[in-house]
């Protein structure tokens, strides 16, 4: 059996999504950020990390979701097709990973960004990274548009993998996701599938 280690609301909610709709047994640990203890399991200290159960343990959001993917495969979530679709599918997937999630950082914690201490300081970063988030999201919409899923009509990791950073959005950003109409009606569908509700309600999110 897997077990995902995870923070409440945070990326890995992603992969608990994944799981709940892959609908096989899975355990799932919540983590505090700064345990001590969770560093022997990602020594990076950050979450999700999955146990295997195999033995080892794998961590990055989009290497968890793509692996949860692949090992069932009933569950349909993975992607399959010409080198273009699959190529495709990358392109969004190292785009969230490498865009889209780390203009959320600065916002979460603005002291890793600055050597200033003063509040100031923080919400000067705090702004530049709504800003960031911003433009990210407006590529994000454009994709989105006419699409019912992330990649058109089949539902996939992709779907998981960008709504965290959808709720961020929905609450962070100074106006939500009022400008981004496909990337709020994405949310929403998202909100309302039982199995997010599901681990919504789970991790108290
Ligand atoms: N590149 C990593 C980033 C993971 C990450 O930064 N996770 C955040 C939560 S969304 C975290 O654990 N932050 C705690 C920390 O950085 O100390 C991934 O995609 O898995």
């Amino acid at each position: 059996m897997v077990t995902l280690y995870y923070h409440p609301g945070a990326c890995s909610l992603a992969a608990h999504i994944a799981l709940e709709w892959i609908g096989e047994p899975y355990g799932a640990r919540e983590v505090q950020f700064g345990d001590k203890e969770y560093l022997k399991i990602n020594p990076a200290g950050a979450v999700p990390a999955l146990d295997t159960g195999e033995g080892w343990i794998l961590t990055q959001d989009a290497a968890i979701l793509r692996y949860l993917a692949r090992r069932f495969p009933q569950a349909g979530l993975e992607i399959q097709g010409s080198a273009r679709e699959e190529a495709e599918a990358d392109r969004w997937s190292f785009f969230i990973t490498g865009d889209l999630h780390p203009a959320f950082f600065p916002l979460f914690v603005p002291n890793r960004y600055t050597r200033a201490r003063e509040k100031e300081a923080f919400d000067d970063i705090r702004e530049a990274a709504k800003a960031l988030a911003h433009k990210k999201f407006a590529l994000i919409e454009a994709h989105l548009s006419g699409r019912r899923f992330f990649l058109g009509e089949k539902r996939s990791y992709l779907d998981a993998y960008v709504f965290p950073m959808e709720r961020w959005a929905q609450k962070l950003l100074d106006d939500g996701l009022s400008q981004f109409p496909a990337v709020r009606a994405h949310h929403d569908m998202m909100a309302a599938d039982p199995a997010v509700q599901a681990v919504l309600a789970a991790e108290g999110a």
